[in-house]
């Protein structure tokens, strides 16, 4: 099979390094892997296939001889190079908002829209949605395909992985200090974030809105290729370190019944629907952590509307949320189009 250079950027970070292993896990056909991070990383080292990389400053000249480029360090430093990244030849699939919502730019979860790919042709960038986003299309499309969803009303409860490296040693240290009847230290958070929940994640926009809450709505009309679909959404911080959870409400134009969702979802490319309540089974973040799938349970009507099912939606924000979905889509990539 042929073999790609590929590059990961921002690869000392909490979804980088999560690239990384997923590429090794996947057997992804690496010719030459260039591992690149800020000028603060020089000198560290990343294991990929038993063999110590070295980290690389991300310069302008970085992209050579880079056919595939897995992006994650942050949007304005894609907004610079990915298009650097681009003139050299390199597909891009960037993790960051920079590129969602432009319109020549394909936004895509493989199992949703993978049709959307062959759009890297128009700016030679790919861009992998927002980790509470993906998951949740992940579920609704089948259902939609279905019984035509109206309208979707989302709660999420986000894990500190979701805010990098720093957030999950700041929970870490939070629990030690308050165990240890120490003082606790808040540099990523306004608040403290252990034993407490944060309804704030990005910045707030003048309506009132969190920058996440919008992503949801935005990137789900995008992916769904269907702006007709409502959505709102409230985005919470919790104390956990990796998995994000989602109660989501959903209104349909036709009947559904909880027995056909399931029926129907247990058919579904990358769910795991884990729902039996008599026997305490239900999704869960401690057991969605480190898995692929998306999990899906606790399925019942909204008695409050005509065609209306609550569920619960569980994955693990930096796999299927981030670095498992740029996999996929770079696997594509490589199958049908480089
Ligand atoms: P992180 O743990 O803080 O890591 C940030 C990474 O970006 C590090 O590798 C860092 O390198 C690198 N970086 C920062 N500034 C750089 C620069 N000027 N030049 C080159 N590299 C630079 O953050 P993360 O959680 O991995 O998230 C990184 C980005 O991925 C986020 O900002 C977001 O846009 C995106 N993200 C997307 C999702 C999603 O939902 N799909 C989820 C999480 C994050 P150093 O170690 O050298 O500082
Ligand atoms: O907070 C989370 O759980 C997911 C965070 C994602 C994130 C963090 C910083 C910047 C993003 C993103 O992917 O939308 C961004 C961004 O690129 O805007």
């Amino acid at each position: 099979m042929k073999g790609y250079n590929v590059a990961v950027v921002g690869a000392t970070g909490a979804v980088g390094n999560e690239m990384v292993a997923t590429l090794a896990q996947r057997k992804f056909p690496v010719k030459k892997l260039t591992l690149l991070a800020s000028a603060r990383s020089i000198g560290k080292t990343l294991t990929y296939m038993g063999e110590e990389v070295p980290i690389d400053e991300l310069k302008e000249d970085s992209f050579k001889d880079i056919d595939i480029g897995l992006f994650s360090p942050g949007g304005a430093v894609s907004q610079k190079f990915a298009p650097i990244a681009v003139a050299n030849g390199c597909v891009v699939i960037d993790n960051t908002s920079a590129f969602r919502m432009d319109p020549d730019i394909p936004l895509v979860v493989p199992e949703v829209n993978e049709h959307a790919i062959k759009l890297y042709k128009n700016k030679g960038i790919i861009a992998n949605p927002n980790c509470s986003t993906i998951q949740m299309v992940v579920v609704l499309k089948p259902l939609h395909d279905a019984a035509r969803i109206k309208r979707v009303v989302v709660s999420t409860y986000q894990a500190v992985s979701g805010t990098g490296k720093k957030a999950i040693y700041e929970l870490e240290q939070q629990v030690l200090s308050i165990y240890n009847n120490k003082p606790i230290e808040k540099k990523v958070y306004p608040w403290q974030i252990a034993f407490n929940c944060l309804p704030h994640i990005d910045s707030f926009l003048e309506d009132g809105y969190a920058k996440e809450e919008m992503k949801m709505v935005d990137e789900t009309k995008k992916i769904m290729e269907d702006d007709t679909i409502r959505v709102t959404a409230t985005t919470v911080r919790v104390p956990v370190f990796y998995g994000h959870s989602e109660s989501v409400n959903v209104e349909f134009e036709k009947d559904l019944s909880p027995d056909q969702a399931r029926k129907m979802l247990k058919k579904a490319p990358g769910v795991k629907v884990v729902d039996d309540p008599a026997k305490n089974k239900y999704p869960l973040a401690i057991d969605a952590a480190g898995k692929d799938d998306t999990f899906v349970g606790r399925i019942r009507r909204d008695e409050s509307i005509p065609h209306g099912l609550n569920m619960w939606i569980v994955a693990d924000n930096i796999r299927k949320g981030a670095a498992l979905n740029a996999v996929q889509i770079a696997e594509v990539l490589a199958a049908r189009y480089l």
